[in-house]
């Protein structure tokens, strides 16, 4: 292993681009990230931090045709707020760009393409489900139909997020297309594929002999890929939304977002650094760090090494893949599709100028080796009795006292004792525990020894009572004080690569500014860092206390977000068909006159949401039927249509409307109701029969 890099490239895996950030993306990726970033800026190490948008693939898509816009418009709207969100959170990148960028279609079409022309590619035709109405082929994920597993209707392509069994499009029942709702047919298509299986020795001996270092999940990860037996993989998909592939005759083919979005962190360097670039990524002495979470160890250890490799022209590989694995809220997975989750955007409104508080509890909770748990109750423990009553406690107790007893200047050390240098003595160790701990990527040992410099200035003072001891010995108190004032410009050296926004709180109240020995971490565990004499700024509150109201506030809004997922499920659920009535005879049937009709005149009948007063032509005659259809049809969209009614239905007074007959609806998969008309223009008053 390289010890004697001069650079440092780290990198975070592109968010999607297709929703928010939220708490597991930060505990699993970016805090520790950001933490590591400062830490090595703090250590004077060149350091480039990268990072983006990842704006390309089938959820994307899938999104925008939810919200019936273009994916550029969904990738616009979630690059901005994720952007946005990081700066406001103090995740320091030294560029945040984006997928869709032109120099990023640039960087990845020329990676492929060279790849391409030196032939690392195989090429196949494979059978895959085309949309003849949409004229589209259809990723995985735009094939519905029923779960063979446990029957719940909307189960993808890829995965039923009902029983969560991974699918394949040929075991849905009665597949269909999610763009048209036609059956999909199966047509020949030509893709691209790395064989991954020709890199499996040099992969063999790259990871599980040369990165042995590597953290046990990734590692084993790794090791369970390559013993499995690596296939070749598909770097091209049929889609119109990414980059385009650059070869003649692949109109319509894309590459597969996971090709591309790892190129994403070079043409990121390249925006930034548009001539110095190569020697971040193609120099044996930069050390290159991954930072993800656990689901894309394989793309980050296997298939994007795979493909700098094929490259070759130097490219440099990973040192290290430090993968988190799963943060959990309130004991349930997070998820974006449930709404399962806390927003990082939301946070930053909720709980303004607090940054550092989830910062602290997500990395002392992150799931370096496990998945773990937030809870909305931890979060206001840790704030309450670590953070203020600790941390905030001592540096506002060492301030407080010293302004009362020596109007703001740190005192001289008039009378020394043992016990000054004992606590003294034990800031070194902490140092180097905190430094070893990060640099083994272990950020919440790290932040543990941070908090135990923390409690040792607390227990000092404790110990110490200077404000009993100022009673009759002045010159004692002055010691006491200027160790815990030295204490308190250690913190701030300490957690700068946690709690940058304390930090700088606290940097204000210590009035560092003025200071002849920058706080820089090579002062950390000097025991001058604060002169005689020096004059501290007022003491201000570095922590405020989080109350039960506050907390109880985010489990509501978590206790109804659960409720109208329950509610969507229940209706989910009921959409499952109806139990088979008993049987009818003819006569019965016969008894019911059901006609076609076209509305002539809608409009919504006032002081109701659900109701529409139509005025329809019958065929037989005008007639006036109200009709709870408010919440699916404008009156604007039913004026026109033919529909089919219930004609011989007894007249009924409905909000003061005399409503002659019924019409006919039936419920879509999401519930929602449309009308049953006939398929081309009919006579109205036919027959229905
Ligand atoms: N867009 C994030 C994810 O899988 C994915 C990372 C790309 S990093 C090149 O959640
Ligand atoms: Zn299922």
């Amino acid at each position: 292993m390289n010890t004697n890099y001069k650079r440092n490239l780290v990198t975070c895996a592109l968010p999607y681009a297709n929703g928010p950030v939220h708490i597991g993306h930060l505990a699993g990726v970016y805090v520790p990230a950001d933490i590591y970033v400062r830490y090595l800026r703090m250590r004077g190490r060149e350091t480039l931090f990268v990072c983006g948008s990842d704006e390309h693939g089938v959820p994307i898509t899938i999104k925008a045709r939810k919200l019936g816009c273009t994916p550029q418009d969904v990738v616009d709207k979630y690059h901005n707020i994720i952007k946005k969100s990081f700066a406001d959170f103090g995740i320091d990148f030294d560029i945040y760009s984006r997928t869709s960028s032109e120099i990023h279609h640039k960087t990845a079409s020329e990676f492929f393409r060279k790849l391409y022309d030196d032939g690392k590619f195989i090429e196949k035709e494979s059978e895959q489900y085309y949309d003849e109405e949409a004229k589209t082929f259809l990723a995985d994920r735009y094939i519905v139909g029923t779960c063979p597993k446990c029957g719940a209707e909307g189960a993808y392509g890829d995965q039923c997020e009902k029983c969560g069994s991974t699918l394949s499009p040929d075991e849905l029942i009665n597949p269909h297309s999610a763009i048209s709702g036609s059956l999909p047919v199966k047509r020949a298509t030509k893709h691209w594929y790395l064989p991954l299986d020709q890199y499996e020795p040099w992969l063999r001996k790259w990871i599980l002999d040369g990165h042995k270092e590597w953290k046990t999940n990734v590692y084993g990860q790794c090791k369970s890929w390559i013993d499995g037996g690596l296939q070749a993989r598909a770097v091209s998909r049929d889609l119109d939304w990414g980059v385009p592939v650059p070869v003649d005759g692949a109109e319509g083919k894309v590459l597969y977002v996971w090709f591309d979005a790892p190129i994403g962190y070079i043409s990121n360097t390249k925006e930034l650094l548009p001539n110095d670039w190569e020697k971040w990524w193609k120099s044996p002495d930069t050390k290159m760090v991954h930072f993800i979470g656990k689901d894309n160890i394989v793309f980050h250890c296997i298939v994007f090494p795979s493909m700098l490799k094929a490259y070759g022209d130097g490219y440099i590989l990973p040192d290290n893949v430090p993968a988190n694995e799963f943060l959990n809220l309130e004991g349930d997975k997070i998820s974006t599709s449930r709404n399962w989750a806390i927003w990082l955007h939301e946070y930053l409104e909720e709980f303004p100028g607090q940054q550092d508080v989830l910062r602290y509890v997500l990395c002392a909770n992150a799931p370096e080796t496990k998945d773990n748990d937030f809870t909305w109750k931890d979060f206001q423990t840790r704030n309450n009795s670590e953070l203020v009553a600790i941390f905030g406690n001592f540096i506002n107790r060492a301030v407080v006292l010293t302004h009362k007893y020596f109007e703001g200047n740190v005192p001289r050390n008039l009378k020394p004792e043992q016990i000054d240098t004992d606590t003294l003595a034990q800031i070194p160790a902490i140092k180097k525990a905190i430094e070893d701990n990060i640099e083994s990527y272990k950020f919440r040992e790290a932040l543990k020894e941070a908090m135990n410099l923390a409690r040792l200035g607390n227990k000092y003072l404790t110990d110490t009572e200077p404000w009993k001891v100022a009673k009759s010995d002045i010159d004692r108190t002055a010691s006491i004080l200027n160790v815990s004032l030295q204490i308190c410009a250690n913190l701030s050296i300490a957690f700068a690569p946690f709690l940058p926004f304390s930090v700088k709180k606290l940097n204000n109240i210590l009035n560092i500014e003025t200071l002849a020995k920058p706080l820089t971490w090579d002062n950390l565990g000097l025991a001058d860092l604060l002169p005689a004499g020096h004059h501290l700024n007022q003491a201000e509150l570095l922590f405020n206390k989080v109350e039960d109201e506050q907390i109880n506030a985010q489990l509501d809004k978590l206790a109804s977000i659960k409720a109208a997922n329950r509610a969507e499920a229940a209706e989910k659920a009921e959409i499952k068909l109806a139990v088979a009535k008993d049987k009818c005879t003819y006569d019965d049937f016969s008894a019911m006159d059901i006609r076609t009709a076209t509305v002539l005149e809608a409009e919504r009948v006032p002081k109701t949401d659900k109701l529409l007063r139509l005025k329809i032509d019958t065929g037989l005659d005008i007639r006036t039927i109200v009709s709870g259809i408010a919440e699916y049809y404008t009156p604007e969209q039913m004026i026109g249509r033919q529909i089919c009614i219930l004609a011989n239905l007894q007249p009924r007074i409905i909000r003061g409307i005399e409503s002659k007959g019924m019409i006919l609806m039936a419920k879509q998969e999401d519930g929602k109701m449309r009308v049953v008309s006939p398929e081309e223009k009919v006579l109205n008053g036919a027959i229905v029969s």
